[in-house]
């Protein structure tokens, strides 16, 4: 079996939910013609009508981040099983504005990826560098550790549904993307480090994506290469042409 491509929207804090509703009817058509799955994270107050606006498309809906406790006294948080109860099957964690605004870390972001994985939600899984860490030439080292911490003791089987995604924070609502090359080269890095953990044939099967101002000019130059298996894609996939371009060269 072969690794699937993912193109996975990153809405942000952006549209409401009639919004949502007819931004992904615009997208239908080109998500279904796409060779890749398609997904879009989106607020939470948009994920019922983003779920039925998806039915009978190749669109899957996802939030962009999920607690670890089921329920309780977590004031603004929402939990894997409320998730769930909408038809949603994605999660982003861990992504570099919750880390740098939010004070995620990689705790968290393991108690929450077990949380989404335990409820069958499948996650997609942010790591990544700081400029500053780029200079200090510990990129690989900073992203070793996110993903060792986030991943401690999630099995093999519910790694499974486990999408990671390489989002340099330098590169972030910044214009500024990293070279095809600087990509595969982490994302190689990155399946290594699956290899390590897991084993080389569930690394060889893990989508490994890139994330960080990939849009419609850089997307296909970013996606022919070995160890990019998708996108998770921010403003461009607020546009639906820019996205269309995106999905058909994925
Ligand atoms: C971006 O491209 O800016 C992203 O943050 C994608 O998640």
């Amino acid at each position: 079996m072969s690794r699937k491509t993912v193109i996975a929207g990153n809405w942000k804090m952006n549209k409401t939910p009639d919004e949502a509703a007819a931004l992904i009817n615009e997208m239908k058509p080109a998500a279904d013609k796409a060779a890749c799955d398609v997904v879009l994270c989106v607020p939470y107050v948009d994920l019922p009508a983003a779920v039925e606006a998806a039915k009978g498309s190749k669109i899957s809906i996802g939030a962009e981040n999920v607690h670890w406790e089921e329920s309780g006294a977590f004031t603004g948080e929402i939990s894997a099983p409320m998730l769930n109860a909408l038809g949603v099957q994605y999660a982003i964690v861990g992504h570099s504005e919750r880390r740098q605004y939010f004070g995620e870390t990689n705790e968290t972001v393991n108690k929450r990826t077990a949380a989404a994985l335990a409820h069958g939600l499948t996650v997609l899984l942010c790591v990544g560098e700081t400029l500053e860490e780029r200079e200090k030439g510990i990129t690989f080292d900073v992203i070793a550790i996110q993903l060792k911490v986030a991943l401690a003791g999630i099995s093999a089987e519910a790694f499974k549904n486990v999408i990671i995604a390489y989002e340099p924070v330098w590169a972030i609502g910044t214009g500024k993307t990293a070279t095809a090359e600087q990509a595969n080269e982490v994302n190689k890095f990155i399946r290594d480090t699956v290899a390590a953990l897991y084993g080389k044939e569930a690394a060889e099967e893990t989508t490994v994506q890139y994330g960080g101002s990939m849009n419609a000019k850089n997307a296909a130059e970013l996606l022919a290469k070995p160890d990019v298996d998708g996108g998770l894609i921010g403003g461009a996939s607020l546009k639906p042409a820019d996205f269309a371009v995106i999905l058909e060269a994925a």
